[in-house]
């Protein structure tokens, strides 16, 4: 078979995630409609897919009868095009099953654990066997799609536990990666997590486990040695023995489409977006303009912001009426008192600050929970003179990568916290923010705000180079000539 993207696999791919990269549904009745829900990993692993034939296998969150067009509930996507296609196959799962699985032990244990916001863990027994309920239908689906020759790909914390269940159901086994798109936090932190020793056990099940910078491979491996008396850990190779197997930990740093991003961008759709979004809040050629993206999520450091920005707004005048933020905060797991009571708290803080420094020209805080069109997002990045990404903890963070890709005349400043991942890679050019220290904060974005020209540019040029190099296409590349070079034969196993 012909293999377009060196060292990715073929037909035998198999990715298994949560999320689904396209849903059917037939919500008004008037016959199915199929969307492609945006992002940066479901737009990156589509088109993998697409080169390569393979089998996507997802919750089918949305409509069953919309979606199941064969007695495996397997469909081909996309829709309508007749080459780069790819089997999909949901799973269905019952309200009982998402309750547990998916709002209890996902994201109410796993995911306050791994950002270290132990406060927020809310525990509850159910939680744990539909997690492991949920972990093995979705490691029966992986037997009966696999074959011997087959790569199989599971993304993030939803399914923690199938690698180890997938290699108990194949005795001769089957090569397992798994990338987690959430920070792995320290010993002292994930030792407070509920059938923690389980997961670890779950994911040693992988032959590769990819997080994205190198302190999260660390935490992990320290969780290891702690938890887990029986495995070995080579420090060097950063590897782990345990049971017979070998599963190697490393760091893949996750990238944006950097080029489609900035094509968007220019595009002169994004121009007449700005110009209408623009005119609607009144800010004018001279105003300057920042700019959040996030989903409503208590890791995201939104009141933070929004403090800091009160604060700027409050001691430095000069920024009333001539400095816009636009937030757009989409909403998330709601169902969560946590992420209800987060966004209620947003809402609140955007109006406390837009009542005390709005005048009849101007709303010093622009906030929408609409969810854009890509277009109208990149148009927002484009023409933004400062974008301000102040998470409390954050696996990587694309947003900020995705600003950087839009520009166009690095005139762009990047207003990072560093607590993203995503500051391990680009600290040297942007300006670092801790986000609980609001003084040095709104001092920040103060500075973010003056820079002269000459100064921006030789940071977001840099940005814009690294940004563009390390694209979600190199880190699917750098994935696959890792699975590459680890199943390479060694010179023990050809003895056998
Ligand atoms: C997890 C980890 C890690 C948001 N609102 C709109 C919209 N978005 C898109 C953004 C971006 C994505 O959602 C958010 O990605 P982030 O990386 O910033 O954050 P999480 O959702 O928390 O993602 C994170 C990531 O996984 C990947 O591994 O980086 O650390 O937490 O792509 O653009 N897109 C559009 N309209 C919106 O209103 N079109």
């Amino acid at each position: 078979s012909t293999r377009p993207t060196p060292g990715v696999p073929g037909e035998e791919l198999l990715v298994l995630s949560n999320r689904q990269p396209y849903r059917h549904s037939d919500d008004d009745g008037d016959g199915i409609t199929v969307d492609a829900p945006a992002g940066g990993l479901t737009a990156g692993l589509d088109a993998v897919m697409r080169q390569v034939n393979g089998t996507w296998i997802a919750w089918g969150d949305g409509d069953a009868d919309a979606a199941v067009v064969d007695d495996d509930g397997r469909v081909t996507v996309p829709p309508g095009e007749s080459d780069g296609q790819y089997t999909l196959e949901r799973l269905w799962l019952t309200d009982e099953q998402v309750d547990n699985y998916y709002y209890g032990f996902s994201n109410r244990v796993l995911w306050p654990i791994c950002h270290s916001a132990l406060t927020n863990v809310d525990g509850n027994a159910r939680f744990w066997d539909h997690y492991q309920g949920v972990n093995e239908r979705f490691a029966d689906a992986v037997v009966d799609s696999a074959d011997p020759r087959s790569v199989v790909w599971f993304h993030d914390y939803h399914l923690g536990l199938a690698a180890e269940m997938v290699q108990d159901r194949i005795p001769e086994g089957v090569f397992c990666i798994h990338t987690w798109h959430i920070p792995w936090p320290s010993w002292d932190v994930f030792r407070a997590c509920p059938h923690g020793r389980e997961v670890l056990r779950g994911m040693l099940g992988n032959d590769l486990v990819g997080f994205h910078v190198p302190r999260y491979c660390d935490n992990f491996l320290r969780c290891v040695s702690a938890a887990l008396p029986g495995a070995h850990v080579d420090w060097e190779n950063r590897r782990v023995v345990h049971e017979q197997s070998v599963t190697t930990v490393r760091a893949f740093p996750m990238g944006v489409p950097a080029d489609d991003i900035n094509r968007q961008a220019k595009h002169p759709g994004a121009e007449t977006f700005w110009r209408d979004f623009s005119d609607t809040h009144g800010i004018d050629d001279d105003t300057k303009v920042g700019v959040g993206v996030d989903r409503l999520d208590y890791t995201k450091g939104i009141p933070q912001r929004i403090e800091a920005l009160e604060r700027l707004w409050e001691s430095s005048s000069q920024w009333r009426e001539s400095f816009t933020y636009v937030q757009v905060g989409t909403e998330s797991r709601s169902q969560i008192d946590a992420y209800s009571q987060y966004q209620q708290r947003v809402e609140d803080a955007v109006e406390s600050v837009n009542e005390r420094f709005g005048t009849d020209d101007w709303q010093p805080i622009v906030y929408t929970t609409d969810y854009l069109a890509d277009e109208a997002l990149y148009a927002l990045y484009r023409f933004a003179d400062v974008a301000i990404v102040s998470p409390i903890r954050d696996g990587m963070n694309l947003v900020c990568q995705e600003y950087v890709a839009a520009q166009q005349d690095d005139d762009g400043v990047l207003v990072l916290s560093d607590q993203a991942g995503a500051h391990d890679e680009l600290h040297e050019w942007v300006m670092s923010i801790n986000p609980h220290d609001t003084t040095a904060f709104k001092e920040t974005v103060d500075e973010a705000l003056a820079m002269p020209r000459e100064e921006r540019r030789p940071r977001m040029d840099a940005l814009r180079r690294h940004v563009a190099t390390n694209d979600i296409s190199t880190w699917i590349r750098t994935i696959f000539a890792t699975v590459d070079a680890l199943r390479e034969p060694t010179p023990k196993d050809q003895h056998h």
